[in-house]
Parts: C-alpha cells; structure tokens; sequence
C-alpha cells in the first residue's frame, strides 16, 4: 500500500519543446481528443505563439470561449487582484462578490435570477433540472413523467444526460444506457416541435439559436419566433443555450436577440469569463428558479468570488470595447470576402454563419481528408482552425479582429487553399 507521496519533479519547464510536449501527452495523456500538431506557449488578443515563437491568428477562439481576445489585459488584472484577495469560499457561507455578481448579470440580461455554476455542460444540465421541476411542480406534471425535447445535431456537453440526447454516434457510442424522457425532433421544423408540444407531459424544449457543433447551422429567422410562440401556447419553456452563440459572437449579446426573443431559461457559458475561467450561468424567472430549495442543487466552485469577479470583467470589456459591434461588421465582412472565394475555387462550396460565427464547407466528402489538410496548410501559413464534422471547418477568431486582421486571415485562408 503506497504511503510516501512519491519523488516527483514539480519543476515546471516553461520553454518545453514542442516535441516533447506532444511527446509527454502521448505518453502520460488520455486520448480524448485529436489535435493539430501545434503547441501552443502564448496568447494575446488576436493572437497566439507557439513554442517555438511562431505567430498565428487563432480563427477558433477555444470554440467561441476567447471571445474578448487572449489574455485580456484588464480581465488578467482583475483575475489578479482578486486571486490575491479570495479566490473559492464554497456556497456553505456567502461571499462579497456573488450578489454584486447576481444583481449585475441579470439587469444585463433582463432575468429575476441567476444560478452560478462552471462548465457549459454544468449549466445546461441544471437547466434541464430546473425544467422538469417546474414541470413537476407548476405545470403538474406526474411525477417522473416529465419530458424534454431536443433537435437533432444538438450539442450541449459530454456528461450522460447531455449524450442522452444527441444523435451524433461519436458522442453516444459505448456510453450507455441513457437517460430517460427525451424526445428528438429535427432542427428547423416548427410542425415537428408543435407535434411534439401536445404531449402534456413536456416540460421543456432545449435549443441552439445556431447549432455549433453541427457546422453552424443557422436556421429561418422565422423559427426562433415560432419557437417562442409555440412554448408559449402549449406551456413548455423554451430552454436557449447560448453557451456558445452567446456573449456577442453572433454580432448580437445573444443570438435569440437578432429576432428579439426572450427564452424561458437562458443558458450561457464559454467567453462568460473570457477564457480565463470556466464560469457559466443560469438566468431565469422566480417561478421557474425558486421551485429549487436549499440544498437541492450546486456546485463546489459554482458561484466562487474569483470567477464572479473575472465574468463581470469580461462582459465589461467586451462592451466598453464595442466588441459585439465589430462582430457583426467583421461578420458581414467575412462573409462577403469569403464568398468571392468561394466563387474562385471549386474547393469551396459555401459560407454560412452569423457575426464572427461562421464556417466555410469544404467541396469534399465528410470523410475526406481535405478539411484537415487544408487546416494543416493553414497552420503553416500562421492561422488556427479544426474541422468540425469532416468537411465543415469553422472559422471564429475573437470578436476584437481588426479589418486588416481579418482581411490578412481570408489571405493566408487563401494560399492555404491555392496550394491543396
Ligand atoms: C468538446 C464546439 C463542441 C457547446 C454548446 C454546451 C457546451 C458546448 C452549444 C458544453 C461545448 C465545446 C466542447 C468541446 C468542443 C466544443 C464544441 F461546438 F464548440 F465546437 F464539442 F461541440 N453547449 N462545446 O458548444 O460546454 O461543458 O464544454 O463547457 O467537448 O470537444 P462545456
């Protein structure tokens, strides 16, 4: 029986190779995920070096986390300032920043309340709780008969209830069984979602107002307004997870802005704390929030003094900077050059997205190597991105890209193709 903590070199290396950096996550890592063969040392706005000291523009922003840019100078300072003071206190006694924190985010987002938890999928999973026990308890829905509905292509996080509900094979495979009460129907198609509504028994209907993972699938205008109306009707929250559409990446605060939407329960999460941290939230109304006593729902971190404290640095610079603004310009920017290209080379089918949420469709079968050669050949010429689903490569640099940036970005994109 091992007693002794063992003789290990705590001695970090900061300027580690590239190769044995790679090497040492091969060897000690698990193999959860496929990288491009890059290693990365330094950020900092648009911009991050590897170990070698090579520059890159990022053009995926850690999947729409890194929002306000790398290494935001004043949300560092915060990070800081209150990492010296109080960083966790747990929720068994109260702190001095998560009121301030609470009242602050829901007059920006026009909620009564806040739950404060960490990762994406944490939140959206509470989401899901505080459905079906507003189900239970308001809508009087028998007990455990509660049902949620999701869209195909959906994506909300990697723990069993979110793969429950997924019908991507890589995220289900090997994993079961599944959790219980959830019904699919296909992503913009308000017959299918009204068929599904007159179950009495829904509680909930969980969407992307743009689907991530799936390629940026943007749908109708017209279907968000109509999912709105129709959860009204038939009494069923609308469930929004913006966690990544959110925090100004689709030129707007939130996507469900664009068409003036006010979900039931908003999920955010991602740029929430500008990469620094993992901070994501809840916000909903008291009948909805308060059916959860004491006791019955949290998180170890959830809520910490630290995070509060980066999120609300975040959101303040990504408005004092006028960020959301510059994404919706860039956006149209981005997409208007793009398609020119598109028109150049038969290697590019089409663009699609909203504000900096954009991917381009590579003019090749899924299961073909080209996205991810193109993606190598991008990387060489100083630009990150990773296919998403084979042949979909999305493009979302931070939402302070500049003209000459994001025009520098669509040359390198360019030669990168010339030269498949
Ligand atoms: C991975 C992409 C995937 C999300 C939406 C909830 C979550 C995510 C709309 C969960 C997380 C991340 C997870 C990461 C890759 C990335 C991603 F779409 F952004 F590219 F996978 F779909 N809702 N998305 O996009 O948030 O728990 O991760 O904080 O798992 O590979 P999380």
């Amino acid at each position: 029986m091992k007693t002794a903590i063992p003789e290990v070199d705590f001695q970090f290396n900061p300027s580690i190779s590239a190769e044995s950096a790679m090497a040492l996550e091969h060897d000690f890592g698990a193999y959860n995920y496929h990288p491009l063969p890059v290693v990365l040392a330094k950020g900092a706005g648009m911009r991050v070096w590897d170990t070698a000291g090579k520059e890159y523009f990022d053009f995926l922003s850690a999947y729409s986390a890194v929002n306000q840019g790398h290494c935001h100078p004043k949300i560092v300072a915060t990070l800081v300032e209150q990492a010296s003071q109080l960083t966790l206190t747990s929720r068994a006694f109260h702190n001095n920043v998560l009121g301030q924190y609470e009242k602050f985010m829901t007059e920006l987002f026009g909620y009564q309340r806040l739950l404060p938890m960490n990762t994406g999928v944490e939140a959206a999973e509470t989401a899901v709780k505080l459905a079906r026990r507003w189900g239970y308890d308001k809508k009087r829905i028998p007990e455990n008969q509660a049902r949620i509905v999701f869209v195909e292509g959906n994506f909300w996080g990697r723990s069993i209830g979110a793969i429950s509900s997924s019908t991507d094979p890589s995220s289900r495979k090997g994993f079961g069984p599944f959790v219980p009460g959830y019904d699919l129907i296909p992503y913009n198609d308000l017959e299918a979602l009204e068929q599904a509504l007159r179950d009495p028994h829904v509680a909930a209907f969980m969407l992307e107002p743009i689907q991530g993972e799936a390629g940026v699938v943007v749908p109708d205008d017209a279907y968000i307004r109509g999912v709105r109306s129709l959860c009204s009707r038939y009494e069923v929250l609308m469930i929004a997870d913006e966690i990544q559409t959110g925090i100004g990446r689709t030129g707007k605060m939130l996507a469900c802005d664009h068409v003036d939407v006010r979900p039931d329960i908003l999920v955010l999460g991602k740029a929430l704390a500008g990469g620094v941290l993992p901070v994501s939230a809840v916000l909903c109304d008291d009948d909805i929030m308060l059916n959860i006593r004491p006791g019955e729902h949290g998180s170890t971190f959830g809520g910490n003094p630290l995070g509060c404290r980066v999120a609300m640095s975040a959101l303040e610079v990504l408005v004092e900077e006028k960020m959301i603004e510059n994404a919706e310009r860039m956006g149209k920017l981005f997409r208007a050059e793009m398609q020119k290209l598109i028109d150049k080379y038969d290697l590019l089918q089409l663009v699609r997205g909203k504000g900096l949420l954009n991917a381009v469709v590579i003019n090749d079968r899924p299961e073909s190597s080209t996205a991810w050669n193109l993606c190598l050949k991008m990387m060489e010429l100083g630009m990150l991105a990773k296919p998403t689903h084979g042949n979909i490569i999305r493009l979302a640099p931070p939402l302070l890209i500049k003209e000459q940036e994001l025009m520098e970005g669509l040359n390198r994109f360019e030669s990168a193709v010339k030269s498949i």
